[in-house]
């Protein structure tokens, strides 16, 4: 069942309900202010930083769902009120739609023959979220009706927003001006930054205290000042501040007025201090207001938007017969690409965004699915992420990025994490042909004094592995790899501690061939680029760990049918046929057979085929089979979940990317786009009723076949899964590749295709890239033509021209 369709000409999802099975989120601003809102605009913003600038408030887990606060408007009318987004006053609407575009969205609902739509959005560089509502009448009498705004600000520190309240109740400051209501309460910081509510008309009221407001009992759907129609020019002292205007609107039949709300941000350097207590320098507020004061201005800068991100989505672009695979492609898997990029796993309806910063892992594999739309963006994130490295090659696990320090209490030791590093520069280099990325002087733990180039960075993050390798030659898996759950450590703990900040005690150590899989594939990278730098030596040495790690998972990471996943403290397998629960691992055999491991030999098909039989489900792949029924102490954290949730035999969508990767390595096109269509949320779109996330990104996880709620998706919007499955379609399975000098083309896809013409800008040139394939094969590309000349070989070069370059590239 569908809550809504695509409208793939205007980049929107459109929700025709605002009862949508859980609620579908957007997100607004892509540098600096952000802001999360559902389809009926609950959420918040903040700047920068969910958890050190919440600007306005919001309560997680909420009961009723999403009415934990949202920039709510309210309409009244001789008595009777109404939300035009339904919530929060859920009356109910002769109308109601919500589209979700990219980087705005418009929720327009009628009744009582008031049609009011909102355009919600952050303009590009602004630190502020823009609303233009428009209200119409469309009845044939006349009417006099209010327009109520409200938000609740968050007193700045989200965490302590939710827990001092013994302090905060009395810390609220605010003050009005005109059309524009100030929040001025200090933080700790001392007064260097302030919010504001407008509006570019003149009100007939307002309030600022939440319970003058709302009423000591009522709630967000029946505020007693809408009730009265009438505000009560609350001033807030303490307590909870927000900010609600009142604006009395007359309507002809068929008139319609327009206005401009806008909720901004200010930042005061430390020489603009505030003058002296509750004096605010208002200017900047003013400018941003300024900047918005009619619709025409508000439309100009939607059409910027509009025109940025056609920009960005210009970059990579598919015709194909199939319009879910073309819409995931050209729209949405790249939009959600940049959110993970811009917020890592910091803030959704599933992150509070006061538990997690940016992770290290998490953000060097973001980088590559985002990297081609801002290469610069996605330098400077390259280097704030090395800056935070140890010199030892390991990696703080998440830093905040406000202050852009490693978080202490969280350290370090999960031992995949300086990998993905290598592999972020390695696709960057290969995007942008920016080699000077690797002479960057770069810090170790943020500290100047032991900045050393970012080329030495990598070089430690591949010692870092050879360096600390366990009993088989295998890499110790530290606190844990990729797989946060697998906490293969844990026996050694001590009572009060918790498992995740212990290492093995008696001198034996955990060790993982994800990560052995990871440094194959990863490792030959490194070698290849040092190659190209014409280090030929650092190149040789690479090579030789590489190949000898090779022979290591052959020997000791090899289970007959598959890959093992790793060896527990006690030695023993984990992820094997002898084990009775957790027989197979999803994560090594995928990059495993990436690294080239069991090509030759058949392997690498066997293992595949196993995968598919003991994983494969119809909604994805789950992560280990038969799941953990019971708690093991050897294992950790991954036994305490249900079985079939999360990683205990959950779908867990990044690593079924692996999979597809790996099948289009082994050149089976069918296998890896038949993976790809059971999670890509286009294609789950149909059946949105057992699914229940946003059908236009992909979800962390949904359920697996052992679960109670098979199929159901949970944590949407902030996940891997998104630039994995951008990388695997756009590289692996479509086989448009960036390489040192040039872009490649290798296809792994359906025997039944046609073909498909994929546009893609790289270094500058368009590059027209025509597939054909008359022989129906999946793999493998007998001629390319470029410009009307056959070339050898499948790699097109750079031209440098910025002109318009037709390739032909015929399969078989
Ligand atoms: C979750 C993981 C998550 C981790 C983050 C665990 O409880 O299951 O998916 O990555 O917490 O700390
Ligand atoms: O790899 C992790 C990631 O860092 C956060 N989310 C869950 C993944 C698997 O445990």
């Amino acid at each position: 069942m569908k809550y809504g369709f695509f409208d793939d000409a205007k980049k929107e999802y459109v929700i025709t309900t605002p009862t949508t099975p859980y609620p579908w989120i957007n997100y607004l601003g892509s540098q600096e202010f952000f802001s999360l809102i559902s389809n009926t605009a609950g959420g918040y913003s903040f700047y920068k930083d969910a958890k050190l600038r919440r600007i306005t408030r919001f309560r997680y887990n909420n009961v009723p769902l999403d009415l934990g606060g949202g920039r709510y408007y309210y309409l009244y009318d001789n008595g009777d009120f109404w939300s035009p987004g339904w919530a929060p006053a859920r009356k109910e609407l002769d109308r109601y739609e919500c589209r979700h575009g990219m980087g705005y969205t418009k929720i327009s609902g009628k009744r009582n023959d008031i049609e009011t739509e909102v355009t919600f959005f952050v303009p590009l560089n602004y630190n502020g979220e823009v609303h233009k509502v428009v209200v119409k009448n469309t009845g044939d009498k006349k009417k006099e009706v209010k327009l109520f705004s409200f938000i609740e600000w968050c007193l700045w520190n989200a965490q302590d927003d939710q827990t001092n309240f013994q302090r905060n109740f009395n810390t609220g400051e605010v003050e009005i001006k005109g059309s524009v209501i100030y929040h001025k309460t200090e933080y700790k910081e001392r007064r260097d930054h302030y919010a504001f509510f407008s509006v570019n008309a003149p009100i007939e009221g307002f309030d600022s205290d939440r319970e003058s407001f709302i009423g000591t009992y009522n709630g967000f759907e029946n505020p007693q000042v809408v009730a009265a129609g009438k505000s009560n020019n609350s001033v807030a002292d303490g307590w909870s501040p927000i900010a609600s205007h009142c604006l009395a609107i007359s309507l002809e039949p068929g008139e319609t007025k327009e206005f401009v709300f806008i909720l901004g941000y200010v930042e005061n350097p430390l020489e603009e201090k505030w003058e002296s207590k509750n004096v605010i320098n208002k200017k900047k507020a003013e400018d941003m207001i300024a900047k918005f004061s009619d619709g025409a201005a508000v439309d100009k800068a939607l059409d910027e938007l509009a025109a940025y991100w056609d920009g960005l989505l210009s970059k990579y672009t598919i015709v194909s017969k199939d319009d879910k695979l073309n819409r995931m492609v050209n729209i949405w898997n790249q939009y959600q690409c940049m959110v993970t990029f811009n917020l890592s796993r910091s803030a959704s309806y599933f992150e509070s965004g006061i538990g997690r910063g940016m992770g290290f892992r998490d953000s060097n594999q973001d980088l590559l699915g985002f990297l081609h739309q801002i290469p610069d963006r996605a330098r400077e994130r390259i280097i704030d992420l090395a800056s935070t490295q140890l010199e030892d090659g390991g990696a703080y696990h998440q830093y905040q990025p406000l202050t852009k320090r490693g978080n202490d209490e969280i350290g370090g030791n999960f031992n995949d994490d300086p990998l993905w590093l290598i592999l972020a520069v390695v696709a960057y280099i290969k995007e942008t042909g920016d080699y000077t990325i690797l002479d960057v002087k770069t810090p170790f733990d943020n500290d100047e004094s032991k900045a050393t180039p970012l080329s030495d960075h990598i070089k430690r993050s591949f010692d870092h592995v050879i360096n600390n390798v366990g009993p088989h030659g295998l890499p110790l898996i530290g606190r844990a790899d990729w797989n946060d759950c697998l906490n293969l450590n844990c026996f050694s703990m001590e009572p009060g501690e918790s498992f995740q900040t212990t290492t093995s005690k008696d001198g034996r150590v955990a060790e993982s061939v994800m990560i052995a899989g990871m440094f194959v594939y990863i490792g030959k990278e490194y070698a290849k680029l040092m190659e190209k730098i014409g280090n030929q030596a650092e190149a040789d040495r690479a090579n030789k760990e590489v190949s000898k790690m090779k022979d290591i998972i052959m020997e000791h990471g090899f289970d007959g049918e598959w890959f093992l996943r790793a060896y527990d403290d006690f030695g023993k397998k984990v992820g094997s046929n002898e084990n009775e629960e957790g027989k197979i691992f999803i994560e090594s055999q995928g990059l495993c057979i990436m690294g080239g491991c069991g090509i030759e030999d058949g392997k690498a098909i066997k293992t595949l085929d196993a995968v598919e039989e003991r994983l494969g489900t119809k909604y994805g792949l789950v992560l280990n089979n038969p799941a953990f029924t019971k708690y093991y102490v050897e294992y950790g954290e991954i036994s305490t979940y249900p079985a079939g949730y999360k990683e205990n035999a959950g779908i867990f969508c990044h690593n079924n990317a692996w999979i597809m990767c790996a099948e289009a390595v082994v050149g089976r096109g069918d296998k890896a786009f038949d993976y790809y269509t059971r999670i890509a949320p286009a294609y789950t779109e149909e059946y949105s009723e057992i699914h229940r996330m946003e059908p236009y990104v992909y979800s962390q996880m949904v359920a697996g076949k052992d679960a109670g709620r098979f199929g159901e998706a949970k944590n949407s919007w902030l996940t891997g899964t998104a630039s994995w499955n951008f990388v695997a379609i756009s590289q692996f399975i479509l086989g448009i590749i960036p390489e040192y000098d040039g872009l490649m083309v290798n296809p792994a896809i359906p025997a039944s295709w046609d073909g498909y013409q994929v546009t893609r800008l790289f270094r500058g040139d368009i590059l027209k890239i025509t597939i054909k394939n008359p022989n129906h094969v999946s793999a493998g590309v007998s001629k390319m033509t470029v410009d009307g000349k056959e070339i050898s070989g499948n790699i097109v070069p750079v031209f440098g021209d910025g002109m318009e370059h037709e390739v032909e590239v015929i399969l078989g």
